[in-house]
């Protein structure tokens, strides 16, 4: 299959070099110069579970896009929150009336944006255990394991998601057909509404963070703050499970090494951080349905804090 990933950062560049090791030929956009010309010239470095590997793959600025024929089958965008939109703007010469588009960003409501760009029966939403980190341009780090689950956004989609989660797991991504693809999202948003904001004002990675003596507590009280407006839109979580589910990424010889992805832009790269879209998105709906949000709203102010205090761009 013909497959463009849309923002070729850590994730994109992780989800581009699995499916092009399973043969499908797979192009990388990205607006990163450094980042677009070194993989250009030499092929993307990736360093796997501590081996150094490289990869060849076609690589476009969303500039050079207006010429080619590329005939994409699936877009997966892999931009951060804020820069959603834009990306989609930018890839508009590359839809056709028959490209699947497969959103997986962290984060809740990314479909109301993807359907201001793509039609409806083209956009299949979900999300992501996996994790990936950049080292520089040209270079990705990854280790540990993961999973995908996905869902069409219309029923007439469930074939083409199908055969998306079929392709996905042929690669290794470990994907999974969603019933309910809200109730994954919220799952997955209550990993991050716990973890990465934690981790970025802390300073830690997640195993520094998890097995602290307090952290079980405010795990426990954001869980709950994301359980309490999610059970409003119709996701029953299960708590317990919840929390169990986060725990077991406090391995320190496993996931507990990552340094999430918010701790990455703000702490590392000085970039602007998706909570608006995370432990923010809970706090809008909270006020929406009346519930009480206080440890998401002190989250996502010390993080705006934060991003202000370090002139975050
Ligand atoms: P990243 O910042 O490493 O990558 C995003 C890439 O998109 C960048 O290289 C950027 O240059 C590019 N980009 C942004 N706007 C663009 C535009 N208009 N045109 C062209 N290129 C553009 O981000 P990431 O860490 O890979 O995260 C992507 C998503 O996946 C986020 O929602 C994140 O929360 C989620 N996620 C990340 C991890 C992780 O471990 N990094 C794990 C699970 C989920
Ligand atoms: C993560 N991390 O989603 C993924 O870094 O944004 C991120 C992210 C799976 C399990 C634990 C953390």
């Amino acid at each position: 299959m013909k497959i463009a990933i849309a923002g070729a950062g850590a994730m994109g560049c992780r989800f581009g070099y699995m499916l092009s090791e399973a043969g499908n030929e797979v192009t990388l956009i990205d607006q990163w110069e450094d980042h677009v010309k070194i993989i250009k010239k030499d092929g993307l470095s990736v360093n796997v579970d501590g081996k150094e590997t490289k990869v060849g793959l076609p690589v476009y600025l969303p500039s050079e896009l207006e010429n080619q024929q590329l005939d994409i089958d699936l877009v997966i965008l892999f931009t951060k929150a804020l820069q959603l939109a834009n990306m989609l703007q930018a890839i508009q010469p590359i839809l056709n009336k028959s490209t699947n588009v497969l959103c997986l960003l962290n984060g809740i409501g990314h479909e109301e944006t993807v359907e201001r760009y793509v039609p409806r029966e083209n956009i299949f939403i979900g999300n992501t255990m996996w994790t990936a980190g950049i080292e520089g341009p040209g270079k990705v780090k990854l280790f540990g394991s993961g999973n995908v689950e996905l869902q069409n956004l219309l029923p007439e989609g469930k074939e083409t998601a199908l055969e998306i989660v079929h392709l996905l797991s042929e690669a290794g991504l470990n994907a999974k057909y969603s019933d309910h693809v809200l109730h994954s999202i919220y799952r997955k948003a209550c990993v991050n509404g716990t973890l990465n904001g934690l981790c970025t004002i802390l300073d830690g990675n997640i195993a520094t963070i998890g097995n602290t003596s307090v952290a079980e507590h405010m795990i426990r009280t954001i869980v709950d703050e994301f359980a309490d407006v999610a059970e409003k839109e119709g996701v029953t979580l299960d708590r317990e499970a919840v929390i169990s589910q986060i725990k077991a990424t406090f391995d320190p010889n496993g996931i507990g090494k990552h340094y999430p992805s918010m701790y990455q832009d703000l702490i590392l790269n000085n970039r602007l951080t998706e909570i608006d879209y995370i432990n923010g998105a809970i706090v809008r709906k909270g006020k929406k349905y009346g519930i009480d949000t206080p440890y998401c709203a002190f989250l996502t102010e010390l993080v705006h804090c934060k991003e202000e205090m370090l002139g975050a761009k």
